[in-house]
C-alpha cells in the first residue's frame, strides 16, 4: 500500500513493531515519540518520517497531524499506541503519577484523534486504531491508575467509533494481555517472558488484521492474549 500511518509511542515495544510492519508493507510510517535518538535510529529502518512529541500536548499532537499532511499530502491510518503504567496500592499511589498516566493514556488519544478526525472527515475515510489493554476489560488490585486510564482510553475510543462510522471512518480498538515490552521500565527478551508473554509483533499482526479488513468491514474490538495467561 501506499498509505501514510502515524504509529504514536514507536521509539520501542508494540508501536515500533507496529511502525516496522506497515513500513514492511509499503506504507509510509510516522513514527512518533519523546526519545530522539531511538526514533532516528527506526526512522532509519521505515524510511519515514520520525516526530519527536509529548501525545499529551495540544500543540504538539496537532504540529504532528500538520507535519504529515505538509510532508505527504495525506493520512489514512493513525495508530495510538504510547502509553504509560505503573502499579501500587491506592494509598500508596503518588497524585502526580496519576497524572501522568491520565494525561498519556487518555488525553494522549483524545488529543491526537481530535486533530485528526477532521482531516478524516474532510476526506470520508480513515482508520483509528486504538491500543489499549485487557484491563479495559476486568479490574485487579494495584491498577487502581492504570486500570481506570485504560478503562477511559477504551470509552474514548467507544464513543468516538459511533460518531465517526457515518463519515467512513472506522476505529478498531485492540486489547492485549502480557506483551513483552520496556512497560513499566522492564526489560523484554527474557527466557521466562518468552514464555508467558505475547511478543510486539504478534500485536503488530493484530494491527495489520483490522487495517486489511475489506472497506465494507469494520473490526471493533479484537483481543489477544498468550495461551498461558489467565484473565
Ligand atoms: O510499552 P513501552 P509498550 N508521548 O514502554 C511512548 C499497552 N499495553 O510497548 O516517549 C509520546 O515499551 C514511549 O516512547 P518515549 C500500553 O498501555 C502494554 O508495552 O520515547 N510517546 C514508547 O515508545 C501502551 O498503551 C502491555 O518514552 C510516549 C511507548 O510509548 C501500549 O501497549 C499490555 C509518551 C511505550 O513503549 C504500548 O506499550 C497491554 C508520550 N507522552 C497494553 N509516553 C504490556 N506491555 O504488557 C510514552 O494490555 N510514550
Amino acid at each position: 500500500t501506499d498509505q501514510v500511518a502515524i504509529v504514536t509511542g514507536a521509539s520501542r515495544g508494540i508501536g515500533k513493531a507496529i511502525a516496522l510492519l506497515l513500513a514492511l508493507q509499503g506504507a509510509k510510517v510516522v513514527a512518533v515519540a519523546r526519545s530522539e535518538d531511538e526514533l532516528l535510529d527506526l526512522g532509519q529502518k521505515t524510511q519515514g518520517l520520525c516526530i519527536v512529541a509529548d501525545v499529551s500536548d495540544e500543540q504538539d499532537s496537532q504540529d504532528i497531524i500538520n507535519e504529515t499532511l505538509r510532508r505527504y499530502g495525506r493520512l489514512d491510518i493513525l495508530v495510538c499506541n504510547a502509553g504509560v503504567g505503573s502499579f501500587n496500592e491506592l494509598e500508596q499511589f503518588d497524585a502526580a503519577e496519576w497524572d501522568r498516566i491520565f494525561d498519556t493514556n487518555v488525553k494522549g488519544t483524545f488529543l491526537l484523534c481530535k486533530a485528526s478526525v477532521p482531516h478524516f472527515k474532510a476526506q470520508k475515510r480513515g482508520h483509528i486504531v486504538g491500543i489499549t489493554s485487557d484491563v479495559a476489560k476486568r479490574t485487579f488490585a494495584h491498577g487502581t491508575a492504570y486500570g481506570a486510564s485504560k478503562f477511559a482510553q477504551d470509552a474514548v475510543l467507544a464513543s468516538l467509533r459511533k460518531e465517526v462510522r457515518p463519515h467512513g471512518i472506522k476505529v478498531s480498538t485492540i486489547y492485549p494481555g502480557l506483551v513483552d515490552t520496556y512497560f513499566n521500565d522492564t526489560t523484554p527478551g527474557s527466557a521466562e517472558n518468552e514464555k508467558t508473554h505475547l511478543r510486539p509483533a504478534d500485536i503488530a499482526q493484530a494491527v495489520r488484521y483490522v487495517l486489511e479488513a475489506p472497506t465494507h468491514v469494520v473490526v471493533d474490538e479484537l483481543m489477544l492474549h498468550p495461551l498461558t495467561q489467565e484473565w
